[in-house]
């Protein structure tokens, strides 16, 4: 067997050299990602760029900044240590400032997408037990009404007009650095953040992330990847482009990139149509992506000049499967850009693969090589036997960056996390000759809509409080532009016209956009086994035949 398998213990280790992590108990992940600025080379270089103004925010005043605003968060609204405030926000530059503030603070952030709607909003906001939230606009009313402390976060980075316009938040962004509070104890097993995320099975529930997690992901994920490059780091121009709010955007944009001192080219939300000419203005290097939009690149680039894409070295993709067709032409179209695919989950603060050498070994369909200090375990379903390269089960995966728990539900923390320290991550892999991992399959309920998860249970939950729906079942029907979409099994009353178009748009009115159902199947009766659970195999049998007659 290859030296980094053992067939005694059926572990996969890193075929990377580990990597060493900070062992001060009292350390909070702000305070570790600042400890590497020193190192960035030019002070002067931008941090972060707003994409649409060109305002930024450059590395020599990010940490005063950060310092500046904490203290003038504790100074204005009194957050303690271990208090959960929440961020509704779209993307901008105003995120990661805020992020970085609360958790140097000891206070706990949880990121909510900013299209949420009010009962989504709520139900986070009870579980978490928020006492204070940053939001836009938009979520204003509706975190108000739920009696929330709201800060509205202005849409543009221009601090002349925030001043005129919105003092409450100038105020903070300005700073309270004369009223400095105490440093707080904060601890690295203290949790630093809760991210949504439904796991292998039912609602979606808070992942608690701690500031050793983010430690971890930013010191094996993205510092490490940098250090492989020809040119490391601080040359590198990203565009963030993915929403912060979710785990694959907040680890590279919000933490890890700042730690190697790239410029990060923020966008409000990735729109084709700007994307190549933000590419070419800021001379962009770098690109993570979900996979419809690296199809969406694709189809762009076979239309433009090759030109505006000369800066471009790396795309970066995750968070779903990138079906054959998109890598073949993707590669086909910008033969010059390096396409890698990597492999996190929230549960896993994003730790999990990357690729490495892709372009040379030709395994673009690959998710890469375990990241340092990472472990795996290939299981097979029936027999729970450990299995050796070659070989496809369920993959587990064992490290720093495997997150504390779910809020509040020690029973799916149990049936998450086995054997003490072991993520069962729901993905059915492999692991080639050479170490590479390969996702096939998924055994767990997720619904991945262009990257984004959707748990059936929380559907279904909506479905089945309609008086005229007696019940229901969602399961994922595959989609070429958006990966998969959500579909309804529906069993009506009998005497109803309940129609298709108003099970969507009952669903529609109570859940963010990007989760609404977007097929209706009506059925006599969802198939379940004798203790009750829904068959999801069989739905997406039934779904098969539905296509195919
Ligand atoms: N191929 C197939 C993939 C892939 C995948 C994820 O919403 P979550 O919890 O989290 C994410 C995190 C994505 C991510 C993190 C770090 C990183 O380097 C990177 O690559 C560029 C991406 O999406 O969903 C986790 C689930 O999403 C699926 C898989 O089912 C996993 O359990 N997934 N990446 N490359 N499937």
């Amino acid at each position: 067997p290859p030296p980094w398998f053992s067939p005694d213990t059926g572990i996969y280790t890193s075929k990377h050299p580990s990597v060493h992590l900070p062992v001060d108990p009292h350390l909070d992940a702000a305070s570790a990602l600042f400890s590497h600025l020193h190192t960035v080379d030019d002070p002067s270089s931008a941090a972060f760029v707003d994409s649409l103004t060109g305002f930024s925010i450059s590395y020599s005043e990010l940490q005063v900044m950060v310092e500046s605003i904490a203290a003038a968060i504790h100074r204005d609204f009194g957050v303690r240590q271990g208090d959960v405030v929440s961020l509704v926000l779209p993307n901008s530059l105003y995120f990661p400032l805020l992020f970085l503030s609360l958790i140097s603070l000891g206070t706990v952030v949880t990121t909510m997408n900013p299209s949420s709607s009010l009962g989504e909003i709520k139900k986070q906001v009870r579980e978490c037990n928020v006492a204070l939230a940053f939001t836009s606009r938009e979520s204003v009313d509706k975190l108000a009404s739920l009696g929330v402390v709201v800060i509205r976060v202005p849409e543009s980075y221009d601090l002349d007009s925030v001043r005129v316009e919105n003092p409450t938040f100038y105020s903070i962004i300005k700073g309270g650095l004369g009223s400095v509070p105490k440093k707080p104890l904060v601890k690295q097993d203290d949790v630093a953040a809760i991210m949504y995320s439904s796991g292998t099975t039912g609602a979606s529930k808070g992942v608690m992330l701690t500031h050793r997690n983010l430690i971890a992901s930013m010191e094996l994920f993205v510092r490490f990847e940098a250090s492989q490059y020809e040119y490391p780091g601080a040359s590198n121009v990203y565009l963030a482009a993915l929403p912060l709010c979710h785990i694959y955007g907040l680890s590279l944009f919000v933490m890890g990139l700042l730690s190697v001192g790239s410029t990060i080219v923020v966008m409000r939300r990735f729109d084709v149509s700007d994307v190549v000419d933000v590419i070419e203005r800021f001379k962009v290097t770098h690109f993570p992506v979900v996979p419809p939009m690296l199809m969406a690149l694709t189809k762009k680039a076979k239309g433009v000049c090759g030109e505006a894409f000369r800066s471009l070295k790396q795309v970066s993709s995750g968070a779903a499967p990138l079906s054959r067709k998109f890598i073949e032409d993707f590669v086909g179209t910008l033969p010059h850009v390096d396409l890698i695919q990597g492999y996190g989950m929230t549960e896993s603060t994003a730790v999990g693969t990357r690729g490495f050498n892709t372009q040379k070994l030709r395994k673009y369909s690959s998710v890469g090589l375990l990241a340092p200090n990472m472990q795996a375990r290939v299981v097979d379903w029936s027999s729970g036997s450990f299995l050796p390269p070659g070989n496809r089960g369920e993959l587990w995966i064992q490290g720093p960056g495997v997150m504390k728990g779910y809020l509040n539900n020690p029973e799916a923390t149990e049936m998450t996390i086995v054997e003490k320290s072991w993520l069962r991550t729901g993905d059915i892999a492999y692991f080639d000759e050479d170490g590479y991992l390969f996702i096939v399959d998924r055994m767990k309920e997720i619904i991945k809509y262009k990257g984004f998860q959707i748990a059936p249970a929380d559907l279904e939950a909506v479905l089945v409080s309609h008086p005229l729906i007696i019940d229901a079942a969602v399961t994922a029907a595959p989609n070429e532009e958006c990966g998969e979409i959500p579909v309804a099994f529906v069993v009506r009353r009998q005497e109803t016209t309940l129609s298709e178009q108003d099970v969507i748009s009952y669903v529609a009115a109570q859940v963010a956009p990007y989760r609404k159902v977007r097929k209706v199947v009506m059925v006599s009766s969802i198939p379940k086994s004798p203790t009750g659970k829904i068959l999801r195999k069989e739905l997406k049998r039934i779904l098969t035949n539905c296509v195919s007659s």
